[in-house]
């Protein structure tokens, strides 16, 4: 099969598996879900008719090996859970590429094994925490994790076991890193800055860092019709002044982004002044510095917001992602094998989290992103292009090739 074939073959498997969902009507799969067990199914004879032996490890993590001439191995991958009413691309294409650059080399023809992983979770939407595939793959995972609890009431060790996994097992997710020569996650931008380049791809050089928390204004219920305004203790009214200090503040801080993504007011009566709001805050600069200084700015201000208000404001999670670096000898091997295919050279940063941020902190990493027509994600609109798929495949199959 030549590279537009193989990139045909991929997004018809990206169709595929967006039938893989909880939600009949929108693409939902979450964390070790059902239908990621149909997902799985898909994965497996896929990754075995490219010649792959195929396991699942003790998170959910399905991989994919192809066979090479040593004991070291090359990673690659990207997730297959995706965010409520999502894309079709965003994680599942990486995995797709994986395969289908392994069908293009085939078995033994490379100096290490080429492992192609399907990682269980990255978007956190589950378990309120991202990461969960890569953070076992990397030995990062803490078994304090497991005993999450999910809107239903089922902790993380249940659903692994619900899903036929051993918790117990998790240890033995971990890769033995002194054997891997590092690991390249092929992904679609989720932005607009090749499509406005007018570029196909692009080697990427780090990740943003990230504040993403969760945290609860609290007021007085009352009702809507006897309470006077005056001395109202409204978390809605107060959630909605942090907002636009928050949209003013950031457009006032170059490549600041910030985001009140998720917002549940209680108790939800029409006729009830709302006593709580459950929000999040994602907070993401490219500049570690800038990022720490945006995130307490941000929640200073919420607690003023609070006090003026009357309310109370608690912090329920509050996660950081530090600022990542690619591997600079990756990242230019990665440009090279573009500029070998024609491509500009072309180097950005990712605005988005990938499973790349926690690979980074033990082994090597590149990434090579695929153009997002309209730069859209995390929305069913989300798309690609087939001759972009297959450059992608084509320029990863001749990165691994020199790697
Ligand atoms: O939110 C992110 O940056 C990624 O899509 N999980
Ligand atoms: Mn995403
Ligand atoms: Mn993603």
């Amino acid at each position: 099969m030549n590279y537009t074939q193989l990139a045909a073959e991929a997004l018809s498997r990206a169709d595929e598996l967006a039938t893989c969902t909880e939600v009949p009507g929108i693409l939902k799969r979450t964390f070790l879900s059902e239908p990621m067990k149909k997902a799985h199914g898909l994965v497996r004879g896929w990754m075995q008719e490219a010649g792959m032996s195929v396991r699942v490890d003790a998170l959910g993590n399905i991989i994919g090996r192809l066979s090479g001439k040593n004991d070291q191995a090359f990673l690659t991958g990207s997730h297959l859970d995706t965010v409520p009413d999502a894309g079709k691309y965003d994680g599942m294409l990486g995995v797709l590429i994986g395969i289908a650059a392994a069908k293009a080399i085939g078995a033994n023809n490379l100096p290490f094994h080429f492992d192609t992983i399907g990682f269980s979770d990255e978007e956190g939407v589950r378990y309120k925490m991202p990461y969960l595939g890569s953070l076992a793959v990397s030995g990062l995972f803490q078994e304090e994790f497991f005993a999450r609890v999910d809107e239903n009431g089922i902790t993380m060790a249940d659903a692994i076991k619900n899903f036929g996994l051993n918790p117990a097992d998790y240890r033995s997710a971990a890769y033995d890193f002194t054997s891997v020569k590092g690991f390249a996650e092929v992904h679609i931008e989720q932005g607009p800055v090749l499509e406005k380049e007018d570029l196909a791809l692009g080697a990427v050089t780090g990740l943003v860092g990230q504040s993403r928390i969760k945290l609860f204004f609290r007021g007085l219920a009352s009702h809507a019709g006897t309470t006077p305004m005056p001395g109202r203790r409204d978390a809605f009214a107060g959630l909605s002044e942090l907002s636009v200090f928050v949209e003013k503040y950031a457009h006032s801080v170059p490549h600041l982004v910030a985001t009140i993504g998720m917002a549940q007011v209680r108790p939800g009566g029409a006729n009830v002044i709302p006593g709580e709001v459950y929000f999040s805050l994602d907070i993401r600069h490219g500049e570690q510095a800038k990022l720490d200084e945006a995130t307490e700015v941000i929640l200073s201000q919420a607690e003023y917001i609070a006090r003026h208000r009357h309310l109370t404001l608690e912090i329920e999670t509050r996660e950081a992602q530090a600022v990542v670096k690619c591997d600079a000898a990756l990242v230019d091997k990665m440009a090279a094998a573009m500029a070998q295919h024609g491509h500009k050279n072309f180097r950005l940063a990712s605005g988005a989290g990938h499973d790349t941020a926690i690979l980074s902190k033990v082994t090597p990493t590149a990434m090579l992103f695929i153009r997002s027509p309209g730069g859209i994600s995390h929305n069913p609109i989300e798309t690609v292009q087939v001759e972009d798929v297959a450059a992608a495949i084509e320029v990863f199959t001749e990165f691994l090739k020199s790697v």
